[in-house]
């Protein structure tokens, strides 16, 4: 039972952004992303009322500016807007309605990478946190398991 949860766990997974509130103002993201271990191949999934929110894809200085001044990355309003983490990194992403940005409807995500690295002190740093965090996740599926 053990093994088939890990196996599940190691392939991609969906993130809805804020869970069951989705993306909307006054939730804190950077509170939301706190204990999530986010890998290259999983999905955000940023869900809102159409055209009420933006998710819009920014670099790391407009995000901390609350602007899409040196231009968005990405841009939708549709409602429904699935970005795929497809590479190790910090991706931002903030909403562009104007004021909700600054009220804190903004998002980074650090992407940790997956892929083995070559052998070295840091190298085994960078692995082992990521390891446990899979087993604790494990852990607590096991546990709403044995609830159900
Ligand atoms: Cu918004």
């Amino acid at each position: 039972m053990l093994v088939a949860s890990y196996a599940t766990l190691s392939s991609a997974r969906t993130f809805t952004v804020g869970d069951g509130q989705g993306w909307m103002s006054g939730i804190d993201y950077t509170d939301w992303t706190s204990g999530k271990t986010f890998a290259v191949g999983d999905k955000l999934l940023f869900s809102y009322r159409s055209q009420e929110h933006t998710v819009t894809e920014v670099s790391k200085g407009d995000y901390y500016a609350c602007s899409s001044g040196c231009g968005a990355l990405s841009d939708d309003a549709s409602g429904w807007t699935v970005v795929t983490l497809t590479g190790p990194g910090t991706r931002y992403f903030i909403c562009n309605i104007t004021g909700l940005c600054s009220s804190g409807m903004k998002l980074a995500v650090t992407v940790a990478d997956r892929d083995p690295v070559p052998s070295g002190a840091s190298g085994g740093a960078l692995v082992v946190p990521a390891v446990r965090a899979t087993v604790l996740v494990a852990t607590g599926v096991l546990i709403k398991l044995a609830l159900l």
